[in-house]
């Protein structure tokens, strides 16, 4: 499939990347480029030729935002009844780990985008933002709801009271990335990333995707019975066996991802 909006490629073994490719506007997430990565990320999710996702944008950009040129022209129905600003649940099931490679402004939806994903890797010079209020609105994609989560309460009003922006160097503070690299190489780090877990056994990487994320929808104890579940169906696995068999035999296992 060709796409306008985004590039796809298979930069390492078992890992798929999906890169933001609207410069002139700096990665703004216009519908029909949403659509688009939906699509792609997707398909990859179906791939059984890959067990690790990367979305990034540009050095300058992973995302300024969802378009204003569009919401502009656009009332309560068209937001409420049109595909663009409902879709997004879709990226919150994807089954597959999935990085984020952030470099420069990851704004509003940017910001919200960055954060659907499982794990953020950032370049030194990432700023997150949620400037919505800035617009006469306020953050529509988790932002208040995810961005409160990871750094605080007291620091969340402040990023979307007042538009203050976080730093890479702030954001690794609060837990809300992994880690911080340089521009020319976070991106190389996020690949190496997805490429050690692309290497992991895929249905248990799956299945502690899910088991983590529940950690944030249910109660301690509904989370820990969730993941006993869990726990107990991978023992269903013949990668289980392969990965019991082989430490036992001190030699490498060959994972089959099933
Ligand atoms: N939308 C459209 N165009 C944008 C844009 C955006 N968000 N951000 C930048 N651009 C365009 C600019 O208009 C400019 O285009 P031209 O004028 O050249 O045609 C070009 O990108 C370069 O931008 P600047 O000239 O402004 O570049 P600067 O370096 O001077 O400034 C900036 C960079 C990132 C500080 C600035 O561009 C900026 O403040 N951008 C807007 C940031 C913003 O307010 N973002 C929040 C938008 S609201 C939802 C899903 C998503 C959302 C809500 C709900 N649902 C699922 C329900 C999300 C909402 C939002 O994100």
């Amino acid at each position: 499939m060709t796409y306008e909006y985004i590039l796809t490629e298979t930069p390492a073994p078992g890992v798929g990347l999906v890169r933001l490719n609207r410069p002139q506007a700096l990665n703004a997430l216009s519908g029909p480029l949403m659509r688009e990565v939906f699509d792609a990320l997707e398909a990859f999710d179906r791939d059984p030729e890959v067990r690790c996702l990367v979305l990034t944008g540009s050095d300058k950009a992973f995302a300024a935002g969802a378009d204003i040129k569009q919401m502009e022209a656009a009332g309560q129905v068209e937001m409420l009844s049109g595909d663009d600003f409902t879709d997004w649940s879709r990226l919150s099931r994807l089954r597959k780990p999935l990085i984020a490679a952030v470099s420069g402004w990851a704004l509003g939806g940017g910001c919200e985008l960055a954060m659907l994903c499982d794990m953020i890797v950032a370049s030194e010079t990432a700023k997150f933002g949620q400037p919505e209020i800035t617009i006469g609105i306020m953050p529509g994609a988790g932002g208040t709801q995810r961005l409160t989560r990871a750094v605080g309460k007291a620091l969340a009003m402040e990023i979307m009271l007042a538009n203050r922006h976080l730093t890479a160097q702030e954001a690794l503070h609060y837990g809300l990335v992994n880690r911080v690299a340089p521009v020319d190489s976070y991106l190389t780090e996020a690949i190496q990333l997805a490429e050690k877990i692309a290497g992991m056994p895929g249905v248990a990487a799956q299945m502690i995707k899910a088991a983590v994320n529940k950690a944030f929808e249910l109660s301690l104890s509904e989370g820990l019975d969730y993941e006993k579940q869990s726990f107990y169906l991978l023992f269903g696995t013949e990668d289980k066996a392969e990965g019991m068999q082989a430490f036992v035999a001190k030699r490498a296992p060959q994972w089959k991802h099933r």
